[in-house]
């Protein structure tokens, strides 16, 4: 018999060639479809969310990277034990590939707006995976392969076996790769053709004084979601379904939403996630269309008090309806920063809600937005406990000095943002070693759904010293001291920073 190690090798070379089969094929029909990112996808929406929030918290983006990295390695050590006990029976093997195959298979057709034959990629996969397995394992076994067996040594017919299996998977690999980036260069292509109208309602332009940093970035905005790959919707076969209470449900094409009246605002997008003085929120200016027209040129009926919308990889968000008809910017939103939607930030559409928490207003690579009530559905975060309402709470942060700098004695200025969207800032604080909190200067700001930039000069005296950060919105509410965490419906306590003055 083949030592343990050779078999382990073996059914890791199988698997191994297996997938790559698999990731092949789907790529090639249907990306969604490929086992690893089914799988994945799985995962995430299975993982209970106490789980998720810790490695949100503690990979930040790097979540999704080491989540697959997981799972390989998972698939890894199940393949070499399956190889290490098919060298005792081949009908192990075969049961190992076909529970793997089984498990990929169903998670790839029980994904959201999968069909029955997204199921292929990984019973294809398994198959060659356990045939690989029962013929590198069966190598100078007399009963097969006797030609072989006669003329050859079984030793130097093995490696030729592994030689070519290890190159046909590398192919495949190949073959992957090359696919996968045609498809993101086409996607990108279908992208940069979008041309983009000139809003009817231009966002008036930034009040002087506004400091740098007011707008984020694309490329910095926070990007916050559960997609392990990000949807590339082609906007010529995008269509928008309006549907469920209301008298006349409609479809909309990428065009004729483009034919409408566009506006374009400057708004704060906030994640719930997002923990005392974190990194998820980002002020962008929005081109999109108004959704409350719409939904009143379609008629609501009464009764309904949430609007659901739905994305293209099957997430659900569920917005209360008077938020969207409140006469706030509730956007349908086709442009950020004087540019289509990026992928990653929900291109071609997306909604936003000014004022509402991301999980609860702003789907992207938005596809059916449906008139519902509360009662009757529950939306993807509200069914792993978030609130089923998230209004921001309003929030300050320092960004200036950086937690632990080394400053001289002197005049330092302390400056960051505070944000209450729809509400609007009225106030910050700072407070210094915990003293009486003095005012900080306040920078202009083009309406109440954004951030507001502050300033604080201080005197800093040699010593270490902690730096603390309080907001007041405009209903008077001042941001609360009690540090809680971000479940389940936003973080709140006030931002620290510690710092050293010589
Ligand atoms: N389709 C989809 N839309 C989504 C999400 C998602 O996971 N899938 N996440 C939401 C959350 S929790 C937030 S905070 C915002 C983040 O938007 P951004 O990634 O563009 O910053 O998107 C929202 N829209
Ligand atoms: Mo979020």
């Amino acid at each position: 018999m083949r030592p343990q190690f050779s078999a382990a090798g073996l059914g890791l070379l199988a698997a191994t060639a297996g997938v790559a089969v698999a990731e092949l094929l789907a790529t090639a029909t249907r990306p969604q479809a490929a086992p690893l990112v089914a799988v994945g996808g799985t995962v995430i929406d299975g993982t209970p969310t106490p789980v998720k929030e810790w490695a949100v918290r503690t990979f930040g983006t790097y979540d999704k990277p080491l989540l697959l990295g997981g799972i390989v390695l998972v698939l890894a050590l199940l393949a070499a034990g399956t190889g290490m006990l098919a060298r005792r029976r081949a009908g192990y093997g075969l049961a190992g590939a076909a529970v793997l195959g089984v498990v990929a298979a169903v998670a790839a057709v029980t994904r959201p707006a999968a069909g029955p034959l997204d199921a292929l990629p990984a019973l294809a996969g398994a198959t060659v995976a356990a045939l690989l397995l029962r013929r590198l394992l069966s190598v100078g076994h007399p009963q097969t392969a006797p030609d072989d067996a006669q003329r050859r040594t079984p030793r130097r017919v093995l490696l030729r076996d592994v030689a070519l299996v290890a190159g046909g998977t590398a192919l495949a690999a190949l073959g992957v790769g090359t696919l996968r980036r045609t498809n993101l260069r086409d996607a990108a292509r279908t992208r940069e053709a979008v041309r983009l109208p000139a809003p009817t309602s231009p966002a008036k332009p930034l009040p002087a004084g506004v400091a740098p940093g007011f707008h984020t970035r694309n490329a910095d905005f926070y990007r916050v979601d559960t997609a392990l790959t990000v949807p590339r919707l082609d906007p010529r076969q995008w269509r928008l379904r309006l549907h469920g209470l209301m008298d006349r449900p409609v479809e909309l094409t990428f065009d004729e939403l483009l034919d409408r009246d566009l506006v374009e605002r400057d708004i704060t997008l906030s994640c719930v996630s997002n923990e005392v003085g974190g990194p998820y929120v980002g002020t962008a200016r929005w081109l999109g269309v108004p959704i409350a027209p719409l939904l009143r040129a379609a008629g609501i009926r009464s009764g309904a008090d949430q609007l659901v919308a739905r994305s293209s990889d099957g997430m659900t968000i569920g917005t209360p309806l008077e938020t969207v008809l409140d006469g706030r910017d509730a956007l349908l939103a086709v442009g950020m920063n004087g540019e289509p939607l990026p992928f990653t930030h929900g291109f071609p559409v997306r909604m936003l809600t000014p004022g509402v928490f991301g999980y609860a207003g702003a789907c992207k690579w938005l596809v059916e937005l449906e008139v519902s009530t509360f009662a009757d559905f529950d939306a993807y975060w509200v069914r792993r406990g978030w609130a089923r309402r998230a209004p921001v709470k309003t929030a300050s942060r320092i960004d200036r000095p950086a937690p632990f700098a080394r400053l001289d004695a002197g005049r330092v200025q302390v400056a960051g943002v505070a944000w209450a969207q729809h509400r609007g800032i009225a106030a910050v604080e700072v407070s210094v070693d915990g003293g009486p909190w003095r005012p900080a200067t306040l920078l202009p700001v083009p309406s109440t759904d954004t951030w507001v930039q502050w300033r604080y000069e201080w005197a800093a005296p040699p010593g270490g010293h902690t730096l603390r950060v309080r907001a007041t919105d405009r209903t008077g509410a001042v941001q609360p001291e009690e540090r809680r965490p971000p479940f389940p419906d936003g973080a709140t306590g006030w931002h620290t920073v510690t710092v050293t003055v010589s």
